[in-house]
């Protein structure tokens, strides 16, 4: 990192995030749009407190048990979740048995090498990550744009979908296939946020190390458990907590 944030600024935090973005950014892991993907991101994260919520707990527990009650759950890797949060990736992979997929909506292949390289950085192994390299992909093709393009081993297949930080067409295509969709998303307006089976209001930096709890966690469940737990998920009234606590927000701030 180039430039040195000093640890007594306000926001320091935040600051970090940004220069994990840039740096993502400069080094090809990061698409520019991504850039300002993450600005959107951060207005957001002022309105929700810059904090997990109850409504993102509860989203996050019915992830956790998405996760462990599914065949083929895939964990779909964009270039600002490789920068943001790469150690969690392979994490929440290993103790949700969820294969990594690089799927991207700027794809060119030195971004996808990039990718993968700051997910070897951590220690993922190369030959574990799907959705790259020379193979026989499949489309979905109600997609137009380069998300289409997904692994027959991975999201083809996947019953459940970890699509976090992207606002598009996508999740609807692959809820239309009859794939289950979790995501996380401070934009609660967003169209993925509205189409996915779960939302999860709240910064990916938060989520993903208490999402790995949670499903460490839950893992020790009975699968009625489980069941119990996410049928009395309503993602309609989370999404509905979510805008009610930014409204108050506005108005008590
Ligand atoms: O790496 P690629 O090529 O696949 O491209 C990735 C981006 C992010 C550029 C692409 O998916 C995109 O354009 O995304 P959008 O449409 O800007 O949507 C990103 C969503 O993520 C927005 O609704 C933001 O509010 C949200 N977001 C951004 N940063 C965070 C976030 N949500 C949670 N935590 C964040 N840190």
């Amino acid at each position: 990192m180039i430039f040195n944030v000093p640890k007594s600024h306000p926001r320091y935090e935040s600051l970090m995030l940004r220069h994990k973005i840039i740096d993502g950014a400069k080094s090809g892991v990061v698409a520019d749009a991504g850039v300002i993907a993450h600005g959107r991101g951060e207005s957001f994260d002022y309105l929700v407190g810059e904090k997990t919520n109850d409504f993102a707990l509860s989203a996050i527990e019915a992830a956790a048990t998405l996760f462990l009650l599914s065949s083929h759950p895939i964990i779909s890797v964009n270039g600002n979740l490789a920068a943001l949060c790469p150690k969690e990736c392979k994490k929440l992979s290993e103790v949700a048995n969820a294969p990594l997929e690089i799927n991207l909506f700027y794809r060119t292949k030195e971004r996808e090498q990039a990718i993968l390289d700051a997910l070897k950085a951590v220690g993922v192994d190369e030959k574990s990550v799907l959705g790259i390299g020379d193979k026989d992909f499949k489309e979905i093709e109600e997609l137009e744009h380069a998300r289409r393009i997904v692994d027959p081993d991975g999201i083809y297949i996947a019953d459940t979908v970890f699509v976090p930080l992207e606002d598009g067409d996508r999740t609807e295509a692959l809820v239309k296939l009859g794939k289950k969709v979790i995501t996380v998303d401070l934009n609660p307006l967003s169209r993925t946020a509205k189409m996915s089976t779960i939302t999860i209001v709240d910064n990916i930096v938060r989520v993903m190390p208490l999402l790995v709890k949670k499903v460490e966690e839950f893992s020790k469940l009975s699968k009625d458990d489980l069941k119990a737990i996410l049928s009395s998920y309503n993602n309609e009234q989370i999404l509905k907590d979510s805008k009610k606590f930014i409204a108050d927000f506005l108005i008590d701030n």
